[in-house]
């Protein structure tokens, strides 16, 4: 039985830099994930009989979402849903289980690194046929179709059991129930060398990950403990939680503080890595060094040729605005494609369906290739233990050669959260007013070369996104970006992002944010961030 049930639309649905997010209470409220969900569906076309990927990072109100869209599914006529057993798919493997299975899109449950539980973040994205998330051209669909949205279609079914794999009929809808790791670790296993980096953890290698309770536990202790021989007492918060464990899943330096503290002990394992809420993002930490994700993300794409999958080079590089020029330089020694994206993975889509690159990053640490349309934490980690056992190298030896090779991009992220929206606003329109006459001004030992705001012309679809964050670029290669978050659920988020090359080794081991001084001062000067936001000091430093 399907019933139609009349709603008034909810103005506050616009999807953000990765999908909806909102707080637990506000998805509750009656009808507003109905709404949100049959507004996505009332943007497609052709679905009927179609495939629907459903999974969520597991946290609090994943498995009552799942039964809702497995109820909205059969009433709207999609013909099969895979979904996850528990209601689980990290981000990556769901974005592997659309390919896989040809299904026509994805409904992916998460809020990410944002923290979980009844008073937490939720959230909704749509992954579209290739397995990335919907572009911009969708998601504004959708965005308009909630404006205006005044019924959804349900149908009337029991909750369907996810706890065991199988498949049943539901309302003439075929439901699958499927095991959310197999896939995805088979995937890993064809694209990295397993038995030459089982061989490194054999012979003593320490690796130590730390799943946050979120997602990735299950596919940590499937891929690094069972398949590649990693001590199952190294691979910590392992069990995925609703609220995990009243953390922030978000792997920096801020909340993964204990394993950074432990690589930089004097018993430190010899390679450390940590996951957030969906899987998607990955931290990597040698002992005794940390690497910034956009270090991570040049080192990987230098040494990429080193795993099986990559071995006959890579078609291009592509990394978000914001992310540090340290990849270019390597993407110029190849002689190979580099692409400068807006922040959010959806913009890589393009670029990767195409063939124009193979590697993709984001400041925020993200990385992830044309194996899936997703970032992807796990195979970050699996790509950089597949350097380490062909170089045989340690993570330090290789972030020093790299750095004597192409220079160190010294590099920072400042995060002022939870300002109010207004006085962010009125720093980045005030900000944008003065762009124009920055050229030619000094501050301190800077000078501005140039100021602009960034917009994105896609060379594939030739779509144009605009206002996609304000930078200043200084003579001598220094570079300043601000940007407003739009991934946070209450006031705003401000991310002034720093960056400076310094191509002489005797200068590589400043401390980061000193080596960045001139550039944070001249971030101060330039946006009043102080002034304006009444805070004198971040809340979080990467
Ligand atoms: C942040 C990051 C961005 C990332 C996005 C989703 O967005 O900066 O690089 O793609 O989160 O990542 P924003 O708009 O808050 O800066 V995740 O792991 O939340 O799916
Ligand atoms: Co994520």
């Amino acid at each position: 039985m399907i019933k139609t049930v009349e709603i008034s639309p909810f103005k506050d649905q616009k999807p953000g830099t990765s999908g909806l997010r909102k707080k637990v209470p506000v998805f509750q409220a009656p009808g507003y994930t109905e709404a949100f969900i049959q507004s996505i569906f009332d943007s497609l076309e052709g679905f009927k009989g179609q495939t629907l990927v459903v999974g969520g990072d597991g946290r609090f109100y994943n498995r009552e979402v799942i039964q809702t869209v497995l109820r909205m599914a059969a009433a709207n006529g999609f013909g099969r849903v895979l979904v996850g057993k528990g209601g689980i798919l990290s981000t990556p493997a769901a974005s592997h289980i659309i390919r896989k299975y040809g299904a026509f899109g994805g409904l992916i449950l998460s809020a990410s690194h944002n923290p979980g539980g009844p008073n937490g973040d939720f959230g909704i994205k749509y992954n579209v046929g290739n397995g990335g998330p919907a572009p911009e051209r969708i998601t504004d669909a959708i965005y308009a179709r909630t404006q205006e949205i005044d019924s959804y279609k349900i149908a009337m079914f029991n909750d369907v059991d996810l706890d065991e794999t199988g498949t049943f009929d539901a309302g003439g809808l075929t439901i699958e129930v499927i095991d959310p790791v197999a896939d995805y670790a088979d995937l890993m296993e064809s694209l990295f060398d397993f038995d030459a980096i089982q061989a490194m953890i054999a012979s003593g290698f320490k690796v130590t990950f730390d799943a946050m309770h979120a997602v990735t536990g299950p596919y940590a202790k499937e891929i690094l403990v069972q398949r590649l021989g990693v001590d199952p007492q190294l691979v910590l918060n392992a069990e995925p939680l609703e609220d995990f464990g009243g953390h922030h899943p978000d792997p920096n330096l801020v909340h993964a503080k204990t394993l950074h503290d432990t690589m930089m002990g004097e018993d430190a394992p010899d390679f450390g890595a940590a996951s957030d809420g969906d899987g998607d993002r990955n931290l990597i930490i040698g002992k005794g060094i940390f690497i910034n994700p956009s270090d991570s993300l040049a080192m990987l794409a230098a040494n990429a040729h080193l795993a099986p999958a990559y071995k006959t080079g890579l078609r291009g590089i592509a990394r978000s605005m914001p992310t540090s020029a340290a990849a270019d330089r390597v993407a110029d020694k190849l002689g190979v494609e580099m692409h400068e994206t807006p922040t959010g993975w959806k913009f890589f889509g393009n670029l990767l369906d195409a063939g124009r690159c193979t590697i993709c990053g984001e400041e925020s640490a993200g990385t992830g290739s044309d194996h899936v349309r997703e970032k992807d934490g796990l195979w970050a980690v699996l790509l950089w233990l597949n350097i380490l056992a062909a170089r045989d190298q340690s993570v330090k030896e290789v972030v020093h050669d790299h750095w004597a090779t192409y220079g160190r991009t010294f590099y920072s992220r400042h995060d002022y959260e939870g300002i109010e929206t207004e006085q962010a606003q009125g720093l980045m329109s005030a900000l944008e007013d003065k762009l124009g006459s920055l050229s030619g001004t000094s501050l301190n030992s800077l000078t501005v070369e140039r100021a602009d705001s960034f917009s994105y012309h896609d060379p594939i679809d030739a779509s144009i996104s605009s206002n996609q964050g304000l930078r200043i670029f200084f003579e001598g290669g220094a570079r300043l970006v601000f940007r407003l978050s739009g991934t946070g659920t209450s006031g705003a988020t401000l991310r002034v992002y720093m960056e400076r090359h310094e191509p002489d080794p005797a200068l590589h081991d400043q401390e980061t944010q000193e080596a960045l001084e001139p550039v944070i001062a001249a971030a101060e000067a330039i946006a009043e961030i102080s002034k304006r936001t009444g805070r004198d000091a971040p809340t979080v430093i990467t």
